[in-house]
């Protein structure tokens, strides 16, 4: 691993302050972590009277339109965006900014700010922090301590960043830093029991119908340490499914009483047939990201992903192997 120096928070800003143009990316499929810091950054800018540009590979998903600024994210066309400056938010890889993004995207400068551990240092300029729960609170702080602007918009966009990438402020990384943001948002005016019920009481019938199938395809396995279940083509194709229908299902095999690691499998559309894999851990023992780096994927400790080759029979056994490996190492 190389040794990681962080641009600091001071330089960030003058250059901010400094360009004109910019545009704000993150990764494709993206959460509230991805779409809640391009925005945040995106409306700081714009406060700033800046021209910037939030763009994403993929729409924003129905559950986060919400957001205030959400209509500014925009997909890449075939048009070139050249700008001052690109910020990339939440994104481990260039990869995951997605093929078209990095097509049209053109600048001489590129900053990089997130909390992913395999995070790739790609960019000019990073911001990396692996002890932040979400790339919303490196955000928080960098336009609080340099006084950048922090509106109510921006501070709603910031708290679903971080409350959505904490599990509600409960998962492992939640500090008594992060709780003393929640309250310095709530000071700034962020409704918090309405962004709750926008988060996580509006969503759309077909993703309960979803979870209905998938715990019908539901294993435990390793002495009941270890749940999983697949999502199937099929499965896909009869409930009608949206990508981000499945976003957080898995946290349901998680909740179950002696379970570890939770396995979600997906079968992806396309010719390769590739089978995407996400693990979530109880146990901040068992790392899961180290068990998706196996399979070039990578993560958190307590939350990762990767992509396999298929069949996802076969990807089925040998993550389990993996799995069963990491929790009983020799
Ligand atoms: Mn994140």
């Amino acid at each position: 691993m190389p040794l990681r120096t962080n641009t600091s928070c001071a330089e960030i800003a003058a250059r901010l302050r400094a360009a004109e143009t910019f545009a704000v990316i993150s990764h494709y499929r993206p959460d509230g972590d991805a779409i809640g810091s391009s925005l945040a950054v995106g409306l700081a800018l714009q406060a700033m009277g800046k021209k910037v540009r939030v763009l994403n590979e993929d729409t924003v998903p129905e559950t986060l339109k919400f957001l205030p600024g959400s209509g500014m994210v925009e997909q890449p066309g075939d048009e070139k965006i050249v700008c001052d400056v690109i910020i990339a938010v939440d994104c481990a890889t260039r990869e995951r900014l997605g093929a078209k993004c990095l097509a049209v995207l053109d600048s001489p400068l590129w900053i990089n700010i997130d909390h992913h551990r395999s995070n790739e240092d790609y960019g000019d300029l990073r911001f990396i922090d692996s002890d932040a729960p979400a790339t919303g609170e490196i955000l928080f702080n960098l336009l609080h301590e340099t006084g950048l602007p922090l509106t109510q918009d921006i501070g709603a966009n910031i708290y679903v960043a971080i409350s959505t990438d904490t599990g509600s402020f409960q998962y492992q990384g939640t500090t008594a830093r992060t709780y003393e943001i929640g309250a310095a948002l709530i000071r700034l005016g962020v409704d918090v029991p309405s962004l709750a019920r926008d988060t996580y009481e509006n969503f759309p019938r077909r993703r309960i119908e979803l979870l209905r199938g998938l715990l019908n395809t539901m294993e435990i396995t390793s002495g009941g340490r270890v749940a999983s279940w697949a999502l199937t083509d099929g499965l896909a194709k009869s409930t009608g499914m949206m990508p981000e229908d499945a976003e957080g299902l898995i946290d349901t095999m998680r909740s179950i009483q002696g379970v570890i690691v939770a396995a979600a499998f997906e079968e992806l559309p396309g010719p390769e047939g590739k089978v995407r894999l996400s693990l979530r851990s109880k146990d901040p023992q068992v790392d899961v990201g180290k068990v998706c780096a196996v399979f070039g994927g990578g993560g958190h400790a307590m939350a990762a992903g990767a992509r396999l080759r298929g069949p996802l029979f076969e990807a089925k056994i040998r993550v389990l192997q993996a799995i069963d490996e990491a929790l009983s190492p020799s």
